[in-house]
């Protein structure tokens, strides 16, 4: 562990003591407090932070998060709000000993609508549980992304989770219609609705979308779910350049219009790292310096196929696509989205890396990649770029054999610096929560982090939810 949380000083929080435990497992019955065993809740994804909880608490109900924020309010008791555990910012552990609330019981879908597309959820359901549910009345969770097999939907609307279908749906701020929060004193606030309108003064559920646990405990929400579509097919192809990478999300803006529903770009190294860690990923074609993985979803096979295999051709003919291949056949498709999957788990299983997620304007969407490699020269064993291209996203990885100072001094604040000056996101999908909290006025000014601080004291006056996150 790189022991980062040795620095934080403990915030004036009272210590937890037996009749606290004695209080909650009154409330939630004893095998919902849980106070041993409880590495897998105070250690992060990446293995960068481990906190030091005493106690995990697994309220069933919205009226038991009450009940508990209103204690631990009372009490100025800490608490961290944890979901799936798959955050990569650190938001979702402990960095001290904060009371760690999980969500994993409140896990039920309580309805989904096939005629309206309206599904409401409870925040601890997994994604990919809320999304068979969905697809069981031929509908889809607007969002997917790797995790999606632990997630939980509150966690991804707590931090705006992107994925790979934002270039289709757009981001959760337009899929989800109402959320039901409790705040840190135990009120409940219920923001929930069932309509795509509802102009009825301030659009106060954004406020919960991607707030990562900081302003409130989301327990419920309202998510406008598209019909599954009937078709969905990939190309996975071989490029030159970035010029022609550019070129090519051009066209298949251009030319599959409303059927493009993902477009992944992975550079060679990315690639190469992922086939080489995992030898089950099969991919139809290798040895080029760029692949993208373009998906289209449509509704008519026939038309669908015709419109990407024109695509293809028209894209070989001009150069700008030296190979690639074309399926529609659901274990081919599978197959090939696995290899994107993976690219960031390869990275993370093989040896330490530094993780930017940011967005820059799309011309400069991988020019950092070189630079950085240039930076870095031999202290870094891979320095690649992958990412949501279509959203302007970048996923920037510098690996090497152990943490070290010398490398660390090379990529930050330089890639803060250079993502700030191009007016970039310096962080594009996964939140501030610990691990960026000292970068955030790279992307955000200070009259804005002002306001932010305002809202924080208003929302959670004793500071008990999620505290050492986002802000500092
Ligand atoms: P956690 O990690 O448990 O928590 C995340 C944050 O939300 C924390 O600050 C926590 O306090 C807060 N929180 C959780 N639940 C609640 C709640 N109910 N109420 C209030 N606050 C809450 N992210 C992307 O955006 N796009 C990707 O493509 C993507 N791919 C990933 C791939 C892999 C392999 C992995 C490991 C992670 C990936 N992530 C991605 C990051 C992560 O999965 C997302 O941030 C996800 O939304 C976190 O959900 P979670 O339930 O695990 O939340
Ligand atoms: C992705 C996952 C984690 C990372 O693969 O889309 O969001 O940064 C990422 O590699
Ligand atoms: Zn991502």
């Amino acid at each position: 562990f790189t022991q980062i949380t040795d620095k934080v000083q403990r915030g004036n929080y009272a210590q937890l003591n037996d009749k606290d435990v004695v209080h909650f497992e009154q409330l939630l019955g004893k095998n919902h407090v849980l106070t041993e065993d409880l590495d897998a809740y105070n250690i992060c994804f990446q293995k960068r932070i481990r906190g030091n909880s005493k106690l995990v608490l697994k309220p069933g109900s919205t009226d038991e998060v009450a009940a508990i924020l209103r204690h631990c309010n009372e009490r100025r008791l800490a608490v961290v709000p944890q979901g799936g555990n798959t955050g990569l910012v650190g938001g979702s552990v402990p960095i001290c000993d904060e009371i760690v609330l999980s969500l994993q019981r409140l896990n039920k879908v309580l309805s989904v609508d096939e005629v309206t597309g309206i599904a409401i959820v409870e925040a601890g359901c997994i994604l990919e549980n809320f999304d068979q549910r969905a697809r069981d009345v031929g509908l889809t969770v607007p969002l997917d992304l790797g995790a999606k097999a632990s997630c939980h939907i509150g966690g991804n609307v707590s931090t705006n989770a992107g994925g790979v279908r934002v270039v289709r749906y757009g981001n959760l701020h337009g899929s989800v219609l109402g959320v039901e929060a409790v705040l840190a004193s135990g009120q409940v606030l219920d923001l929930m609705s069932n309509f795509k309108k509802d102009n009825t003064g301030y659009h106060m559920k954004h406020l919960f979308i991607g707030s990562e646990g900081t302003l409130g405990v989301v327990t419920k929400l309202s998510m406008l779910c598209p019909h599954a579509s009937k078709s969905v097919n990939v190309a996975f192809i071989g490029l030159n350049s970035f010029d022609d990478v550019l070129k090519t999300f051009v066209s298949a803006k251009r030319n599959l219009g409303e059927i493009l529903s993902s477009c992944e770009l992975i550079d060679h190294l990315a690639f190469d790292n992922a086939l080489d860690h995992y030898k089950f990923l099969k991919s139809p074609i290798t040895g080029y310096p760029f692949y993208m993985l373009i998906e289209t979803s449509g509704s008519n096979a026939t038309h669908d196929e015709e419109k990407i295999n024109q695509f293809i051709s028209d894209g070989m003919e001009r150069g700008e696509i030296i190979d690639g291949t074309v399926t529609g056949d659901p274990g081919k498709v599978q197959e090939i989205w696995k290899i994107r999957e993976m690219v960031p788990l390869a990275l993370i299983e093989k040896s330490f890396c530094f993780k930017y997620d940011i967005s820059l304007p799309l011309r400069d969407f991988y020019g950092i990649v070189d630079v950085l490699r240039e930076r870095c020269g031999p202290l870094a064993t891979i320095v690649c770029g992958y990412g949501h291209l279509g959203d302007s996203n970048l996923h920037l990885n510098v690996s090497c054999e152990h943490f070290n100072e010398d490398i660390y001094k090379r990529v930050e604040p330089f890639v803060y610096e250079y993502t700030s000056q191009l007016k970039g996101s310096i962080s594009a999908e996964h939140g501030i929560g610990f691990l960026k909290k000292n970068y955030l006025h790279y992307s955000k000014n200070p009259i804005a982090i002002d306001w932010m601080r305002d809202m924080k004291k208003m929302f959670d006056p004793n500071a008990i939810l999620n505290p050492y996150k986002m802000l500092n």
